[in-house]
């Protein structure tokens, strides 16, 4: 791989400096932001990642804020999931859907003020459509992308790490609440929630200059805990299966093939986009759905492109994301499968690039 062009274009983030001190490898751009992806290896940062601590620049996990009084009716017909028990306490996972049913994000939705919503978003350009349906539609509501850049504190030690920095209560924070807690003179929204299964903690950071005083806080209280830097890391995501927008899923994908049902609610489809298409594939059933995939043989090249799924001389679905799993010994695997093939057990053959190989349906992801 040739390496990354620096640019105006491609953002840095307040927590660049550090994370270049800490010796990144690695970049990928989301959402026209660096975001760091490895800094030992792949592999290094995985089993550190599952029994330590690691810092995450995540900054690149941008807010869409709508803010004003039609804030929550706004953003309540852009998801098919029951936004009424939302509170400042409580972020929510919500698929984003098109007027097709089509999944256009699937971020982390979270309160941070009186009228005031962050759409933690994945990577695609959803400011644009927000901002297009409030004006079109006379909302009173502000859409703007806010100097909020999220940090993740992630791992078995984070609750160590976290109640050093921001004291002992954080430790009563369920999965995915939310509250403020004080560093420095300054109460920063934190939630229980990251990604990665391993645990962990995503620190909102309002304002640039509050970056990198709280980069060092973490390193300094975290060094006998061992913590380094880390990112979203791809072996621990597969073996996870924590969907990466624009890899497993487009908006060519609706939430239920998604494997994101349980966040459809049939209250909302009379009024929100794409209700009709999803009431529809409710009634008939999915024609696929995403399942995790156990490929055999050695460790899989990278997944940079669809690797076609068949059974039975046709095709019957696609890997998107594959990885060898050096835990579970196997190469571990994302897909879309067709109804007749979605079973666990269900024997398929994946075309790599480097040649078929056997594979077979998981009965649910490893961790
Ligand atoms: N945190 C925040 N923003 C984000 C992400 C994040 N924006 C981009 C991207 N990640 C959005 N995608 C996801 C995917 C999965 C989860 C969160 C964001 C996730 N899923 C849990 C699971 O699958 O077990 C829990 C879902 C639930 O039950 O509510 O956490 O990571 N701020």
């Amino acid at each position: 791989m040739a390496l990354l062009s620096p640019s105006r274009r491609v953002r840095r983030t307040p927590f660049s400096d550090g994370v270049e001190a800490q010796g990144i490898k690695a970049y990928t751009v989301y959402n026209r932001m660096m975001l760091p992806t490895m800094f030992a290896s792949v592999e290094e940062d995985y089993y550190h990642l599952k029994q330590a601590v690691q810092v995450w620049d995540v900054s690149c996990e941008r807010q869409v804020q709508v803010q004003g009084s039609d804030a929550l009716r706004l953003i309540q017909i852009l998801t098919p999931r029951d936004l009424s028990k939302i509170t400042p306490n409580r972020c929510m996972y919500i698929p984003v859907t098109d007027q097709n049913g089509g999944m256009l994000n699937d971020p982390v939705l979270l309160q941070s003020g009186p009228e005031t919503y962050w759409i933690s978003i994945a990577d695609s350009d959803l400011l644009m459509w927000v901002n297009a349906i409030a004006a079109c539609n006379g909302f009173d509501v502000e859409v703007s992308e806010p100097d909020v850049s999220p940090l993740g504190v992630q791992g078995p030690k984070s609750d160590d790490l976290m109640a050093q920095v921001f004291g002992e209560k954080i430790r009563d924070l369920r999965f995915f609440g939310c509250d403020r807690f004080e560093f420095g003179g300054f109460d920063f929204l934190i939630a229980r929630s990251g990604y990665s299964k391993q645990g962990g903690f995503e620190i909102y950071v309002e304002g640039t200059e509050r970056g990198m005083p709280l980069w060092h806080a973490l390193f300094e209280a975290g060094q006998p805990l061992d913590v380094r830097a880390g990112g979203p890391n791809l072996i621990e995501r597969v073996e996870s299966g924590l969907l990466s927008y624009g890899n497993d899923m487009t908006s060519d994908n609706s939430p239920l093939e998604c494997g994101l049902g349980k966040f459809v609610s049939t209250s909302q489809l009379a009024t929100c986009f794409g209700g009709r298409a999803m009431r529809e594939e409710l009634e008939t059933g999915s024609a696929q759905m995403i399942r995790a995939i156990e490929i055999d043989g050695n460790s899989v090249p990278g997944c940079d492109r669809a690797w076609p799924l068949h059974a039975g001389g046709e095709q019957v679905g696609q890997v998107t994301s594959a990885t060898w799993s050096p835990d579970f010994k196997t190469n571990v695997a994302i897909g879309m499968v067709a109804r007749a093939h979605w079973d666990a057990d269900s024997e398929i053959t994946v075309e790599t690039p480097t040649g078929p190989r056997a594979a077979r349906v998981c009965d649910g992801f490893w961790n």
